[in-house]
């Protein structure tokens, strides 16, 4: 299986994530890919290769116009503003206000532009933002040329990101965009897997009125966890997409025997969508170990999870999205890919 990384992930490292009223070391860190990097090495994943650069036209074919301005611009307003943090939103357009006049001023077009607070901006986050998005786009590429699958090693992740918001540690969809990529390359359905711990909430927004592209989720139930406003189980899609979207939210202290059943679900509906090439969004913060989250799989379970996800036997791109337990990241990460392969009649070296 191809591995797509890009060194330029490094230009986006905040010095603070606000959490719990402090600023702290942000959990979304580089050295997450550097553990998944040197496992995948110890396991014999050796076919790894830069991106090609992103392809502008399908950035901007997904993401609002004003969005993208605003993220590569946003460092150099920041600073000229006079401010001395990194950018970090803390107004929003909350109910009843207005949430389509982005403001002039760059701390409220910060906030205009977010879903969150947690996730900064620094100098560098455009850059690595966009090398995020090339490794996803390459990916794709790469099996809509015939492989079949690969893996891109994404940070940082992506599946908070809308059209036009930032936030969960995201700023471009880069599982929306290889899935964009894939339907060009003649794939007519896609499906698009989330097991990250968190809802995919930017995926499922983008993707919420078609009928092309179906998003199925398990994760931390909105009540217990972030993202806290979407991801509940009555969010099925609208109009062409009506029944195109599947969550399955579980509740603290979910085990490998009930996760494990909320992905055949997806799997059967993946399966009766008639999908013609898979995406995963594939985060490993469901580890029991996890910082941040609070399901409870174990290292094993993963590949467990990819040996089932393989028996698809679908052209596959797999997105690195969460996971913050650092030292047992690159297990996690490359059990899935292992047990994927072990099972998949698709697989290539
Ligand atoms: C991104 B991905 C910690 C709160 C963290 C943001 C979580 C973003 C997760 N105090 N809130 O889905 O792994
Ligand atoms: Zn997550």
């Amino acid at each position: 299986m191809r591995v797509f990384f890009s060194e330029q992930h490094r230009l986006h490292f905040p010095q603070g994530e606000l959490s719990g009223g402090e600023l702290i070391t942000p959990y979304e860190r580089p050295s997450r890919v550097e553990y998944i990097l040197r496992r995948l090495t110890e396991r014999g994943f050796s076919d790894v290769e830069e991106p090609l650069p992103i392809d502008p036209v399908a950035l901007h074919a997904l993401c609002d116009a004003g969005y993208l301005r605003f993220l590569e611009t946003a460092w150099d307003a920041w600073i000229a503003a006079g401010h001395r943090g990194e950018v970090i939103a803390s107004s929003y357009p909350a109910r009843r206000m207005q949430t389509n006049r982005p403001p002039r001023d760059i701390e409220g077009l910060a906030g205009y532009y977010a879903l969150a607070s947690e996730t900064a901006i620094t100098q560098g986050t455009w850059e690595a933002a966009l090398s995020s998005a090339a490794c996803a786009q390459s990916a794709a590429n790469h099996v809509a040329d015939g492989a079949g699958s690969a893996f891109a090693l994404c940070r940082p992740p992506g599946h908070h990101a809308t059209a036009d918001m930032f936030g969960g540690y995201c700023f471009l969809n880069n599982a929306a965009l290889a899935a964009e990529r894939l339907r060009e390359g003649g794939a007519a359905r896609i499906a698009i897997l989330d097991i990250d711990f968190h809802h995919g909430n930017g995926t499922q927004d983008i993707f919420y009125g078609r009928g092309d592209v179906f998003f199925g989720s398990i994760h931390g139930a909105p009540e217990d966890a972030f993202p806290y406003y979407s991801g509940f189980a009555d969010e099925i899609g609208q109009g062409a997409g009506e029944g195109a979207t599947l969550n399955i939210p579980l509740p603290p202290r979910t085990g490998y025997p009930v996760w494990s059943e909320a992905l055949e679900t997806l799997l059967g509906g993946i399966h009766r969508f008639s999908a013609d090439a898979l995406i995963v969004s594939l985060g490993v913060d469901a580890f029991e170990e996890d910082p941040i989250s609070f399901f409870k799989l174990k290292s094993d379970d993963f590949k467990d999870a990819g040996r089932r996800i393989g028996k698809c036997k679908l052209p596959t791109v797999f997105c690195l999205e969460g996971g913050y337990a650092i030292e047992a990241i690159g297990i996690n990460t490359v059990n899935v890919l292992e047990g994927f392969l072990e099972t998949s009649q698709m697989a290539r070296t």
